[in-house]
């Protein structure tokens, strides 16, 4: 696991992300979650062992923040639909003047400017590894050639990327089921794969059951926002989540929590 060490508790990691307010635009947030501090107090709060956000958030509330930052150094927003290209506007320096642990990046698999992500996130592989920083690469399958991007073939050609690509994690979508995503884990190798947690469930217990499959599929754990923070209780959410991924219990256990 090597860098990612520094963010694992029993072998197992949670990060929590809020970089939705660019990614898909201030829809996802309420009254309480549209504010910076209300979501920095959950992570210090909730047992996370990373904070993913982008650098303004970072430059704006980082005094508050008491977990490692996870600087995520491109971006890009919801609003053209085709073919997405996620480019660099944070660099390296800057998150480590930011106090940033690990730097986050974004390459989406099989769009038109997959090229572009793929050479610009290998510059920042190299510059990030040499300055002492963990990276943890989101990939996803999309654009006008991917048809379903939750598929065994698809998601494991992610986490494969990620690992040939030099990342030390590999975030990805969930496949639906524990036998498929088993081979999601085994495709990334060495490097750690953890879950993105995805639109809010239902209920709670679809969502813990999720995290729970992924676990025993061998995930180090989640990269999560939504249900997380959209959550009626979000610390008691995380304390279940906690229960789950990092300490092993079982879905019944944590619910009683
Ligand atoms: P969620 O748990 O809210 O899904 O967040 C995980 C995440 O990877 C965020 O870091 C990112 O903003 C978002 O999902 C990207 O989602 P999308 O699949 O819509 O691009």
């Amino acid at each position: 696991m090597g860098r990612m060490n520094r963010f694992m508790r029993n072998g197992h990691s949670l990060i929590l992300a809020y970089d939705q307010g660019i990614e898909h635009g201030p829809t996802d947030f309420d009254g309480r979650n549209v504010d910076p501090a209300f979501v920095v107090d959950i992570a210090n709060k909730g047992g996370f062992d990373a904070f993913a956000c982008q650098k303004g958030i970072a430059e704006k509330y980082h005094a508050e923040l008491q977990i490692p930052l996870l600087l995520k150094l491109n971006a890009k927003t919801a609003i053209y639909g085709k073919d997405p290209v996620a480019r660099q506007h944070c660099s390296v320096d800057y998150a480590v003047k930011l106090g940033a642990s690990a730097v986050g990046y974004t390459i989406y698999i099989g769009s038109a400017h997959e090229a572009e992500m793929i050479s610009e996130f290998g510059r920042i592989e190299e510059e990030a590894h040499a300055a002492g920083l963990a990276v943890v690469l989101w990939v996803y399958p999309r654009g006008e050639f991917v048809k379903n991007d939750t598929t065994r073939e698809m998601v494991a050609y992610a986490s494969r990327t990620a690992l040939e690509l030099g990342a030390d994690a590999a975030k990805v979508k969930y496949t639906g089921d524990r036998e498929s995503f088993a081979w999601v884990v085994k495709s990334a190798g060495k490097i750690p794969v953890y879950m993105a947690g995805g639109k809010k469930a239902e209920d709670e217990k679809e969502f813990l059951n999720q995290a729970s499959e992924a676990v025993s599929a061998g995930a180090a754990g989640l990269a999560v926002g939504r249900n997380v923070w959209q959550s009626d209780d979000p610390l008691r959410t995380a304390r279940r989540l906690n229960a789950v991924v990092i300490e092993g219990k079982s879905v019944s256990e944590a619910l009683r929590l």
